[in-house]
């Protein structure tokens, strides 16, 4: 949710340094093509880890996806005599076969990982009081939507799935002014956090112009150091406006001032089905997985402070829809409603962490 991550309205100066943050983004993002992951690799290059981000990226186009995905379609190698190019595009169409690789693509074996919090939403109307809360109003971003509390039009469990629905209609909020826009954003703030693990969630998102669904999680202690001291670890961001890219992003302060390190997938039509969105969080490092495809790992030494670290820290889960702003965009009111479905979220433990 944090590129860029506005802190609220009220604060134009880092509003502003999010902005170039973005503009900085740009670019990088026309040099995938085709099912092509990018990703900066900054921890395999010592030397360029205090210089800009931008050199980086322009040295190691595509060397993290490349690696990746040879690892994952090694078993097309052996069982194919297609050209490497027909197996990547098959199995990128063959969604459903990418349980398969599970076992085989995660850091840990997944025999070693414990489940200890779950929401199966298997049960009908509010999301469960015991696990869920709401951020407020308009919180971030310059976004559209105002997020309501409580209200089922816009978050409710029905069918197995949360369902956050964004909506174009008149709405006046309890001590506010009407608003044109209405969605919601739900936080285990205050009710559940975790440091290390597998944290894995089954979502279908929206599509259209405009929308910004995000699975993302801040540092319990933002409230005391503030963000981005606090960290962020934005497990799926997704723009309607760039329909086949998936965003992984840690975001972090190196010597007081903002940095981030992100990946992107790009892949056909994400919001046409449900996906895993995950990441495993180590000692050492996070890697992010769009189902069985690990395209981004960051190392979380990036992130020292001097003895301290964000991502050695727990953090709490959000899960929002967002409208327009500073990365959604434009937004075209001809797509709304439209539902971000969560089928479940579960948070693992890896037996040797404790
Ligand atoms: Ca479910």
């Amino acid at each position: 949710m944090g590129i860029p991550h506005f802190p609220p309205r009220s604060n134009p100066v880092l509003g502003g340094e999010a902005v170039a943050n973005r503009a900085e983004i740009g670019p990088a993002e026309k040099m995938a093509d085709g099912h092509l992951v990018r990703g900066r690799e900054t921890e395999a290059d010592g030397k360029q880890r205090n210089g800009s981000r931008r050199q980086v990226r322009a040295r190691q186009p595509l060397a993290l996806g490349i690696r990746s995905r040879m690892k994952l379609t090694s078993w097309f190698h052996r069982r194919s005599f297609f050209p490497f190019a027909s197996r990547l595009r098959a199995w990128m169409m063959l969604g459903g076969t990418t349980t398969l690789f599970i076992l085989t693509a995660n850091g840990v074996d997944a025999k070693d990982w414990q489940l200890v919090w779950a929401d199966e939403f298997n049960y009908q109307g509010q999301p469960d009081p015991a696990k869920w809360s709401y951020e407020e109003g308009f919180v971030r971003n310059h976004e559209s939507q105002y997020y309501t509390r409580s209200r089922l039009e816009n978050a409710r469990v029905e069918n197995g799935n949360l369902v956050i629905e964004c909506r174009k209609e008149p709405f006046t909020p309890p001590n506010h002014a009407p608003v044109a826009y209405t969605a919601a954003s739900l936080t285990t703030q205050n009710q559940a956090n975790w440091q290390y693990g597998r944290i894995e969630v089954r979502a279908q998102l929206p599509q259209g112009q405009g929308v910004w669904p995000a699975i993302w999680m801040l540092g319990t202690n933002i409230t005391k150091v503030g963000w981005p001291a606090c960290g962020e670890i934005d497990i799926m961001e997704f723009v309607g406006k760039e329909p086949r890219g998936i965003h992984g992003t840690l975001h972090y302060a190196v010597a007081g001032k903002h940095d981030s390190d992100g990946g992107a997938l790009q892949t056909n039509q994400p919001f046409a089905a449900f996906h895993t969105y995950a990441l495993e969080w180590t000692p050492e490092r996070i890697d992010f997985f769009f189902d069985a495809l690990k395209y981004h790992s960051v190392a979380l030494a990036k992130a020292d402070q001097g003895a301290g670290n964000p991502f050695r820290a727990p953090h709490y889960l959000i899960l929002n829809f967002a409208l327009g702003g500073a990365w959604g965009g434009p937004i075209d009111d001809a797509v709304l409603p439209q539902k971000f479905l969560i089928d479940y979220v579960r948070v693992y433990r890896a037996a040797d962490l404790k």
